[in-house]
């Protein structure tokens, strides 16, 4: 008998957490119950719930023990119409299970919701290294996304209704971070959860910790640069530096590399060469936008703007201009604004991965490092070099 109660105890819990969503509530109350099935071990024992709550509820035999605890429980007479109407009524449930019942161990069932709402219906997931996975995907409100960081694969829409899946096999252990790719709101970013590759034993590897980032090396402090407010409005134009058809004699590079340079720097040397003798200023800064992006790997720009358009732009805009559609939710700081020479001028590839890697720390800048690869990082950051230097250029 305890054993029973405690059960339907356990299932009425479930059945609660389904939340306001009514269209949905049948299919997430499945949902719910299969993803406990399989998340962490120590949660193992819901499994007999998770597969076998209708029998349960209808078995006529967990009924007697019923009626003989509570005598003034429904007449027995009434059973045989009682079972039919839990039949019917459990019907559409079975047709769903059959659709998310996992067929192995290693897949699970995940409902995006908005992060006000709950969020991802399981933040912590455990899956084994060297088992394939699949996660099976649906929303309760509104269009998301899901992708694994770090890990390259592409992310696939969730859409509310319907089922997708995400195939993925876990070849390293170690702790992920999976999150919505589809800007459903405010605080869409903060829509993550962690997906830990443990080997068969259930443990991870103590972490060896890793080398500290190379603006922490170099000792450059991400969060506070010199502005110069006399560069407001000066906008640099790779096509009229290439026009300008000169070659400099001097080194714009300095002598620590490119990836530490800033522009600054880059159009003081050339400000001093003799060769830039009749440009303007404004000229010059023409030339270190079209010598800067000669720099950068075309391909990598590439893959850099397609990772901003689909994650940075909803906050910092289309162009860099830091006016994008979620940009109203961030004042003081408010979101950077990568066309504004005054800020970007002192600004270097070091420092720009540095505060991807990171975030903000408090400010809305979200922290990436466990989500793009340091190749997308340099990436991106390319991307951005490339929204400074080509001013009055039609975007591509
Ligand atoms: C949710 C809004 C939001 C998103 C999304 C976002 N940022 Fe930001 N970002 C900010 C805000 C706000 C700041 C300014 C505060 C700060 O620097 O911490 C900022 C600052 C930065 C800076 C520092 C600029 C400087 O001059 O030091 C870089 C670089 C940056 N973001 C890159 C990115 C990239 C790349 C992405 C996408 C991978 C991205 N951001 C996504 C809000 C966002
Ligand atoms: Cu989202």
């Amino acid at each position: 008998m305890e054993p029973f109660r405690h059960r339907r105890a356990q299932l009425a819990t479930a059945a609660f957490r389904v939340g306001p969503v009514a269209s949905n509530c049948r299919l997430d109350w499945w949902a719910y119950l299969v993803h406990n099935n399989h998340a962490a071990s120590h949660r193992q024992r819901w499994q007999g719930v998770a597969l076998r709550p209708a029998p349960g509820l209808a078995n006529p035999l967990a009924q007697r023990q019923l009626d003989q605890s509570d005598d003034r429980f429904l007449p027995m007479k009434r059973l045989p119409l009682l079972v039919l109407v839990f039949l019917i009524l459990l019907l559409p449930a079975w047709i769903v299970w059959g659709q998310t019942r996992p067929s192995s161990k290693n897949d699970f069932a995940l409902v995006a919701r908005m992060p006000e709402d709950g969020g991802w219906s399981d933040e912590a997931i455990e899956v084994e290294v060297g088992r394939p996975v699949v996660f099976r995907l649906t929303s309760a409100d509104v269009v998301h996304g899901f992708a694994i960081g770090r890990t390259g694969l592409q992310p696939v829409d969730i859409e509310p209704g319907k089922w997708t899946e995400f195939a993925w096999e876990p070849t390293r252990l170690g702790e992920y971070t999976f999150y919505c790719t589809r800007w459903c709101g405010a605080n869409h970013w903060r829509m993550t959860g962690t997906i830990r590759v443990v080997d068969p034993s259930g443990s991870l590897p103590t972490p060896t910790s890793p080398p500290p980032p190379r603006y922490v090396q170099l000792g450059f402090d991400i969060d506070k640069r010199p502005v110069h407010e006399n560069l407001k409005g000066v906008e640099p134009s790779a096509a009229r530096g290439a026009a300008l058809d000169v070659s400099p004699t001097v080194d714009w590079i300095n002598n620590q590399g490119y990836e530490v340079t800033t522009p600054l720097e880059a159009w003081r040397s050339l400000r001093d060469d003799p060769t830039a003798s009749t440009l303007t200023d404004e000229q010059i800064w023409d030339w270190v936008a079209d010598l800067w992006l000669n720099e950068l790997d075309k391909a990598q720009v590439q893959a850099g703007e397609v990772i901003y358009r689909s994650i940075c732009s909803a906050c910092h805009g289309q162009q860099g201009a830091g006016d994008g559609v979620m940009a109203v939710h961030f004042s003081d700081p408010s979101v950077a604004d990568f066309t504004d020479l005054a800020q970007m001028a002192t600004a270097n590839n070091v420092i720009l991965q540095g505060k991807i890697l990171r975030g903000g720390m408090g400010t809305g800048m979200p922290y990436w490092g466990t989500i793009l690869t340091d190749a997308e990082m340099r990436s991106v950051t390319s991307f951005l070099w490339k929204l400074l230097f080509s001013a009055g250029q039609p975007s591509e």
